[in-house]
């Protein structure tokens, strides 16, 4: 398969615990590569915007102030298979149904407070790496 290109974020929850490294050290052991990265503190707006779709759902509000929380780390991922890969080392979005040695078994702290987030889909992987990287600063 060709090279597939997603979006990653590391969430407050694991920057605020110094796991910017640990995590990203997971993403690189499971075959993907960082091509960008760099470090954010949303704005409420801004985490509106990028979680619109889930505007509607219950946790919306609690979301939103967690990662506008503190620093996140928006970063695109690059490997064969990118979108599956991430989302399979990041485990499920549940800390406590997420396979062994996973990214959210290891580090996650709850549903919400759940470290890592991932693209779950081409065209969400493309939207998302819009919302925050011009194509100058994606360097593969
Ligand atoms: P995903 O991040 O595994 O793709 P989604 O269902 O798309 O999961 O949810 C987006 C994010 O919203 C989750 O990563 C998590 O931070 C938060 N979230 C999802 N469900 C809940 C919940 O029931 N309570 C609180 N936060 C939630």
């Amino acid at each position: 398969m060709a090279l597939e290109r997603t979006f990653s974020m590391i969430k407050p929850d694991a920057t605020r615990r110094n796991l910017t490294g640990a995590i990203t050290r997971m993403l690189e052991e499971a075959g993907l590569r960082v091509i960008a990265s760099r470090r954010v503190w949303m704005s409420r707006r801004e985490a509106e915007g990028f979680y619109a779709v889930h505007k509607e759902r219950p946790f919306f509000g609690e979301l939103v102030d967690s990662m506008s929380s503190g620093p996140t780390i928006v970063q695109v991922l690059e490997g064969e298979n990118a979108i599956a890969r991430n989302r399979e080392v990041m485990g499920a979005t549940n800390p406590a149904s997420a396979a062994e040695d996973t990214i959210r078994k290891v580090h996650a702290l709850s549903i919400g407070e759940n470290s890592v987030h991932g693209s779950d889909a081409p065209e969400t992987a493309a939207q998302e790496i819009k919302y925050w990287f011009s194509d100058t600063e994606i360097v593969g």
